[in-house]
């Protein structure tokens, strides 16, 4: 029996925190193009929202929108939110934080291009303030330990959201992979050692052979590449 149908392009950027988890469960799945939903039926579905992913839950026939809702909610389901409250916390704002870097790094989901100065701006800038925001979030509670997750001992839903933000970023852009070694080494070692898990390695694998480096899409992703690759 299907456990959840995704809906969303046929692009990783967001949907990759989706996917990445629901591989690396095991859940039973189907992807679906966004388009099925957004936007004529976005009004229209039980728990309806604004923009892909959209989430359907198969037991519960609920949808679910928002990226970090749809992570906390698979997280809780499955057990990867950590127990204490602090860390439970901060697995939601590293999912958060996740999402704040996505809308940065498209310019405010593409409302304007990137140039050559407002690009390095952020690349030299806000860019390497996540990422060591990131490292020290790791250093201060899985890392302590070598084989560590982000916020502890366990893999949690922070480390799926991490390595879909960065793994997919250094992929798709591998331009950038100097700047995550340089500002956050645990950190690329972290989504290395995610992208490794059997399941998610697999659906990577079949996903860069589908779909190469592509990233967000449209006009963004264009222009994305034209002030990385200079
Ligand atoms: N805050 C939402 C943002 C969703 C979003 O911007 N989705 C993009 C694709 S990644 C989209 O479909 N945008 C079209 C729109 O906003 O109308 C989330 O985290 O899920």
């Amino acid at each position: 029996m299907l456990d959840y149908k995704l809906y969303y392009w046929d692009l990783p950027f967001r949907g990759n925190f989706i996917q990445l988890f629901l591989e690396e469960v095991e859940a039973k799945y189907e992807k679906h193009d966004a388009t099925d939903i957004y936007p004529e039926r976005s009004l229209k579905i039980k728990n309806p929202g604004m923009a892909s992913p959209y989430l359907y839950e198969c037991k519960s026939k609920t949808y679910f929108a928002q990226m970090p809702a749809i992570l906390m909610h698979l997280g809780r389901e499955y057990d990867y939110l950590p127990k204490r409250a602090e860390t439970h916390t901060l697995a939601l704002k590293t999912i958060l934080d996740c999402n704040d870097v996505l809308i940065e790094i498209t310019n405010y989901n593409g409302s304007v291009m990137w140039n050559k100065n407002t690009w390095d701006e952020f690349r030299y800038s806000r860019l390497p303030d996540w990422m060591k925001i990131f490292e020290k979030t790791g250093l201060e509670h899985g890392f302590k330990s070598a084989k560590g997750f982000l916020l502890g001992s366990t893999i949690s839903v922070a480390d799926i959201a991490t390595t879909a933000l960065f793994g997919t970023m250094v992929y798709s852009f591998p331009e950038l992979k100097d700047d995550l070694q340089e500002n956050a080494p645990h950190i690329a070692k972290l989504c290395e050692r995610v992208e490794s898990r059997p399941s998610i390695r697999r659906f990577l694998d079949r996903q860069r052979q589908e779909n190469g480096r592509g990233y967000c899409g449209g006009q963004i992703e264009q222009s994305l590449r034209k002030v990385i690759e200079k």
